[in-house]
């Protein structure tokens, strides 16, 4: 037996994300502000954006960009992100966004596997955009710098070229908008397959109830390249018709200024901003009163920390959960309600059904009567929000879909009698940190490059204010005398910052399966 949202279904129109979004806007919210770029107050009206949509779908359409390609996004959060984003959906193409904070080998990776045609970037991006665009054979003519840069198009190029954009026909059911990068269960960064269906189908899911409105405007912190931003900023806010504030990088200051120069309402952040909120003497010092909710998630939010930021700045706190694989949301509290408790990820969203399964038998738990709780177990999720499969990889696909259409999370819940969902603990070996992602497998690959290391384990660990952070288990080379701090270093040199090895430990030996399989619990239970 499986448990449904206890929200009634959505209708999830048969339309592309474009079509969703803009197709029948109102005459009269095409003055209305859709985005406001933070640190200047630059304004973009939807008027505006959706001719920069529309130009910049023809201008990719002029270089022979269409259904069937993919195009790669590497850029922080400024208003022309959403231009050029919804650009790349109209002109029939697919969308990958890259993490800002990526290496150019990083880039490489992603641009290989998703077979890119072309990248749109931004100048201060560009070393590390040029040098993957040319590893990839992508020629600087289909290197776009928005801004501009010597030798390559700039976004005023495109739109000065006012080809009109394309007719271009695909079933939104299947034709994928978007391709963002997830390690999911296991492994390095897989192209997450989502279709027009799948991010229309989860606004749809959300509006009802994350309750975001005409009149607010949203702070666009949280990055537009993750599905977290792609969904709830770009896409949620958008189809509401209301206002986000870009910020291209987090710094306190700069936050508290903007949220009280901009007088933002609606804060959607990853739980180390609570932290800042909740603790920080500076935030005192802002007039932070136009806020009436802050939303966290991507990470577990600790309840009373989430009391205390909802105390300091007297506003509503609410928690969801998602992940890349459900386009996310599949679980939020309600913005009208004040009774769910903040430990927990509130309901499971309309048209959704969930399982919790004993990853020990593969039977499900029994589910709750009167004011009982679930036992812990993996959490399933079927949806029209559910990926179509990752890209090329029919072995990952089959082990995280099933053959019912269920996605198995990777994450260990509980639910209650009333359908609350708590996210418990992780049975994936993913590594959040900052709401980020960092793949085991991948430091792990990188340690073992280095002479002196034998074998090596990263698992995730709390640190001091209860936030993830990588740590690496390593066995050294008979009569190395690494030390952790090199260990550190080397890592540090090699890869983006938010993936930084930040604790180290030796051991004898890595603690594996008959099948070699690193047995992250074992090296969990000493640490705890
Ligand atoms: O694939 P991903 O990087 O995706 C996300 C998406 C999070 C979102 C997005 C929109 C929301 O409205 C929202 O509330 C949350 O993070 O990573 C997916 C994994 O992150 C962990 C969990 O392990 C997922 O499988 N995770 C995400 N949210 C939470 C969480 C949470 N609230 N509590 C615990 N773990």
């Amino acid at each position: 037996m499986s448990f449904r949202s206890p929200f009634p279904d959505v209708d999830v129109p048969a339309l592309s994300v474009y079509d969703f979004l803009f197709g029948s806007i109102d005459e009269a919210d095409l003055d209305r502000s859709a985005l406001i770029d933070g640190p200047s107050g630059a304004v973009t009206d939807y008027r505006t954006l959706i001719a920069q949509v529309d130009g910049i779908a023809g201008a990719l359409a002029a270089r022979g960009i269409g259904v069937g390609d993919v195009v790669g996004l590497l850029s922080p959060n400024v208003p022309a992100f959403a231009a050029v984003f919804h650009g790349i959906l109209r002109s029939g193409a697919t969308a990958t966004t890259i993490n800002a904070l990526y290496t150019a080998a990083d880039i490489v990776k992603q641009l290989e596997d998703s077979g890119a045609k072309a990248v749109l970037t931004v100048s201060p991006l560009l070393p590390q955009a040029a040098e993957a665009a040319e590893a990839v054979g992508i020629p600087a003519d289909l290197l776009i710098v928005l801004d501009g840069a010597e030798g390559h198009p700039s976004l005023r190029d495109l739109l000065a070229e006012r080809a009109p954009a394309p007719e271009v026909s695909f079933d939104p059911a299947t034709h994928l908008a978007v391709l963002p990068y997830s390690s999911g269960t296991t492994g390095r960064p897989k192209g997450v397959m989502l279709t027009h269906r799948n991010l229309v189908a989860n606004v749809c899911q959300i509006n009802p109830r994350m309750g975001i409105g005409r009149d607010d405007r949203v702070l666009a912190l949280l990055p537009f390249f993750h599905i977290y931003g792609m969904t709830v900023l770009l896409n949620a806010a958008l189809s509401n018709r209301a206002t986000l504030v870009t910020m291209p990088k987090f710094d306190l200051v700069e936050f508290l200024s903007l949220i009280s120069e901009r007088k933002c309402t609606y804060i959607f952040i990853a739980p180390p901003v609570a932290v800042a909120l909740a603790k920080h003497p500076l935030v005192d010092q802002y007039d932070l009163s136009s806020i009436h909710t802050v939303f966290s998630g991507a990470a577990p939010l600790d309840k009373a920390l989430g009391g205390a930021v909802a105390a300091r700045l007297g506003c509503n706190v609410r928690q969801g959960y998602g992940m890349s694989e459900m386009s996310p949301v599949s679980h939020a509290i309600p913005f009208s309600d004040n009774e769910t408790p903040l430990d927990s990820v509130g309901f499971t969203v309309p048209n959704m059904e969930c399982k919790i399964v004993d990853p020990a038998t593969g039977e499900e738990v029994e589910y709750p009567t009167g004011d009982g709780v679930s036992a812990a177990g993996e959490l399933w999720c079927k949806g029209p929000n559910v990926m179509a499969g990752y890209l090329g990889n029919d072995e990952a696909t089959a082990e995280t879909l099933d053959a019912d259409g269920y996605l198995h999370t990777g994450d260990i819940a509980t639910v209650d009698a009333h359908g609350v969902v708590r996210i418990v603990d992780r049975l994936k070996e993913l590594i959040k940190y900052k709401g980020y992602q960092v793949p085991p497998a991948e430091l792990e690959a990188l340690l073992l490059t280095h002479p002196q290391i034998a074998d090596a384990a990263v698992i995730g660990v709390l640190d001091e204010d209860g936030e993830e952070v990588p740590k690496a288990f390593v066995v050294r080379q008979p009569d190395s005398s690494l030390t952790e701090d090199e260990v550190i270093a080397f890592v540090a040199d090699r890869v983006s910052p938010y993936k930084k090895v930040r604790r180290v430990q030796f051991i004898d030996v890595v603690p594996k399966s008959a099948a070699g399989k690193i047995l992250r619990k074992d090296l969990r239970a000493p640490t705890a």
